[in-house]
C-alpha cells in the first residue's frame, strides 16, 4: 500500500483540470469541427507557473508586485496598491506578459484576494487587447456588478466603459484559489468570461475595436495572488 502526499494548491488545479477536461472534451467537438481538429490539441501560446520568478512580465509598478512561494510553490502576488495614476480612470496593477500578442485565445489564471476593503468593488482583474496604456481590454471580477465593477470594461481613450451584454449581479470571492477563464474570438468579437464553473459564463461581450495584444493579470485597486497562467489557441 503506498501513500500519497500531494501539497493542497497543487491537488486543487490538479482536480480543476481534470474537470475542465472532462467538460471540454463534451464540447470541444462541435466548437473546433470547422478547423478539424478536437480540443486536445489546443496549443499553449504561453505559461507562467511563477516556479521561476516573474521575468515573462512588465508591470505599471514593479514595487507593488514579489514572486514569493507558497510552501513549495511559486506564485505572484500583487502586495500593495500600486503607486501609478493612469492617464484616463482604469485600473492601477497591471503585470502585463512580455512578447506576446494574441488575437483569438483562451486564457486561464488561478487567482485569489487577498484583500478585505472595497465592499462591491473589491476586485481581481485580467487584461487584454493592449495597444497602448490607455487603450485595452480588462475584465473586473467583483463582488457586486454596477457601472464600473464586474464587466468586461474597454479603455479607449478615456475613462473606462463596460461593454458587458449580459453578466452575474457579482462574483463571491472568498479567501481561497479560484479559476477565471477569458474566450476570446477576435474573428467575432465575442469575450466570454468564467469563474470556477466552465460551463456557464459569468459575463459575455461583442466588441472588435482592439484584435491583438498581450494578456495581463492585477487588479483596479485590490491586493491578490496569480498561479498558473496559461493562454492557449483555442479552448483546452
Ligand atoms: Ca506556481
Amino acid at each position: 500500500m503506498r501513500i500519497w502526499i500531494v501539497p493542497e494548491l497543487t491537488l486543487v488545479v490538479l482536480m480543476f483540470f481534470l474537470v475542465i477536461t472532462f467538460q471540454m472534451a463534451s464540447t470541444a467537438g462541435e466548437k473546433n469541427e470547422a478547423a478539424g481538429v478536437n480540443g486536445a490539441t489546443a496549443k499553449i501560446l504561453f505559461e507562467d507557473d511563477f516556479s521561476k520568478g516573474a521575468d515573462k512580465w512588465t508591470f505599471t509598478d514593479a514595487n507593488a508586485w514579489e514572486a514569493q512561494k507558497e510552501g513549495e510553490n511559486g506564485v505572484l502576488a500583487l502586495k500593495a496598491r500600486s503607486k501609478y495614476k493612469p492617464a484616463v480612470r482604469s485600473p492601477e496593477s497591471i503585470a502585463w506578459a512580455k512578447d506576446l500578442d494574441v488575437k483569438s485565445f483562451v486564457m486561464d489564471v488561478c487567482l485569489k484576494t487577498t484583500d478585505t476593503v472595497g465592499g462591491g468593488h473589491q476586485d481581481m482583474c485580467l487584461f487584454f487587447g493592449r495597444q497602448d496604456a490607455e487603450h485595452f481590454y480588462y475584465v473586473h471580477i467583483a463582488m457586486k456588478s454596477d457601472a464600473h465593477a464586474n464587466s468586461i470594461f474597454i479603455v479607449n481613450g478615456k475613462p473606462r466603459v463596460s461593454i458587458a451584454k449580459e453578466r452575474t449581479k457579482g462574483t463571491a470571492w472568498d479567501k481561497g484559489y479560484h479559476v477565471a477563464r477569458i474566450v476570446r474570438d477576435a474573428d467575432t468579437g465575442v469575450i466570454e468570461v468564467y469563474f470556477d464553473d466552465m460551463s456557464k459564463p459569468i459575463m459575455k461581450a461583442e466588441d472588435k475595436t482592439f484584435l491583438s495584444g498581450p494578456v495581463g493579470i492585477g487588479s483596479f485597486d485590490n491586493t491578490g495572488v496569480f498561479d498558473y497562467v496559461r493562454v492557449w489557441d483555442r479552448k483546452p
